[in-house]
């Protein structure tokens, strides 16, 4: 697989940033906030009068599964919708990829898949859509590491 092939040549980004965009009835609103990664992933943030929070683990690239974790809150409250996680990389082309994130408690969802196929810059794209409010996305840029150090 010629992605695989490539993760001795890619280049690993050394700055990590959130960056956030709610899509909300056409209104963007962007905001930037803590790095993510490398390392496991254990975030929280504010947006559009949700807090979203993920997490990931293992954050590796390569040829591992990684968990992905998002827990959805308004004013407290488990928030009930459909969650789906896209990945791509600002530096390159790849393939689209994403994953279908399943209710495994009120307000959580979670998925497990080979998403996060090489080490590098990341960005996370998670699409929040609520039965009867406006669907929120927000993109969070994760620093994966190498699946296998040394
Ligand atoms: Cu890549």
């Amino acid at each position: 697989m010629p992605l695989v092939d490539r993760v001795h040549a890619h280049p690993i980004a050394r700055s990590a940033f959130v960056v956030l965009a709610a899509l909300t009835l056409a209104v963007p609103v962007a905001a930037h906030g803590s790095r993510v990664g490398p390392g496991r992933v254990q975030t929280t943030v504010a947006v559009a009068g949700y807090r979203v929070a993920l997490r990931i683990d293992p954050n590796l690239g390569g040829r591992i599964a990684s968990t992905f974790t998002v827990r959805c809150t308004r004013g407290g409250r488990p928030v009930a919708a459909t969650v789906t996680a896209g990945f791509s990389m600002p530096a390159m082309a790849m393939p689209p990829l994403s994953l279908r994130l399943r209710r495994v408690a009120p307000g959580v969802y979670r998925g497990t898949g080979v998403m996060l196929v090489m080490p590098g810059l990341w960005h996370i794209r998670l699409h929040i859509s609520p039965p009867a409010a406006p669907a929120v996305d927000l993109v969070i840029a994760d620093e994966a590491a190498l699946d296998t150090p040394g």
